[in-house]
């Protein structure tokens, strides 16, 4: 018997649902920070074996939509819920759940949807909440369990019912990644609100035999983030870029040549024909 099946990861910003999926396949497809709000897109993380396929979802953070942008990130949500066979949903074992979170699972489930619980980062505290299961992305722990529960969540087929290839990891271009470490790098080092209002567009992207040369654009809000980002003498640029720059390579398993350009575009994240520029439609 075959498994196949979409399963949207669903939570509160900060829950673990990046670095669940990141652990899934052991490589680093969606970046992760302790500042809530890091994933804007969905993005697909393909774990394939013998038997199973499992399509994992991985969904910016539940939150209050206030900018245009938000309300991008919001109906992420919605689309990756609508799509999935089963909604995994994340609690973060040191936070505990909270009543909204409640009502929107009970909610889920009265509209037919299939909904797993699970806590995070137990190897931080254990969950004193009620939970289908529990894993660490960090230690491992609890994962092979969770795939098991998920697993036994989708229909079985006779057939080899998969839609990807096996070597397929994820649904992203290799540059949309590569941007996203610009980003994770930008949240690293900077204070909260400068990354928060900061969008990362690779520009170029050449393969040479030694090495990959990959020019992206920083555009931020303000012309004050600008000087922020850039940093006394290009400081703060110049250790975002090698950060960055440090990933690409452990991606591309060669040597990156990286170069930012810094852009202002003020309240892009207002503006449904900036924000499709950018990449968020
Ligand atoms: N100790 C520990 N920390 C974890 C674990 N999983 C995630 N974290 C940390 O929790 C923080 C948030 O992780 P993310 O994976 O970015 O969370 P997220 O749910 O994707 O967040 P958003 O994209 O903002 O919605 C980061 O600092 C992670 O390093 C875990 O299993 N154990
Ligand atoms: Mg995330």
């Amino acid at each position: 018997m075959y498994k196949f099946g979409y399963i949207a990861v669903l939570g509160k910003p900060n829950a673990g649902k990046s670095s669940l999926i990141n652990r899934l396949v052991g490589m680093k497809l969606a970046i992760v920070s302790s500042k809530p709000q890091t994933t804007r897109d969905n993005i697909l993380a393909i774990l394939t074996d013998k038997n199973f396929q499992l399509v994992f979802i991985d969904t910016p953070g539940l939150h209050k939509s206030t900018s245009h942008l938000d309300k991008f990130m919001m109906k992420n949500v919605r689309s990756a819920k609508a799509g999935a066979d089963v909604v995994l949903y994340l609690v973060d074992s040191t936070r505990g759940i909270e009543e909204d979170e409640k009502e929107h699972i009970q909610k889920m489930k009265s509209d037919g949807i299939k909904v797993v619980v699970a806590a995070s980062k137990i190897d931080l505290k254990a969950p004193e909440f009620d939970c289908d299961a529990k894993f660490s992305s960090v230690t491992g722990e609890g994962i092979d369990q969770l795939i098991k529960i998920l697993t036994s969540n989708l229909p079985s087929s006779k057939t080899k019912n998969f839609l990807y290839e096996p070597d397929e990891v994820t649904d992203k271009p290799t540059k949309f990644i590569i941007g996203e470490y610009v980003r994770e790098a930008m949240l690293e080092t900077l204070k909260k609100e400068v990354p928060h209002g900061v969008a990362v567009v690779v520009t170029k992207f050449e393969e040479k035999k030694e090495l990959v040369l990959i020019e992206a654009e920083i555009v931020c809000e303000k012309q004050s983030h600008k000087g922020i980002i850039i940093g006394k003498g290009g400081r703060t640029l110049k250790i975002i870029g090698s950060k960055a720059r440090l990933q690409a390579e452990e991606l591309l398993q060669k040597k990156v040549m990286l170069s930012l350009f810094v852009k202002v575009e003020e309240g892009w994240k207002d503006r449904p024909n900036k924000l499709s520029d950018l990449g968020y439609n």
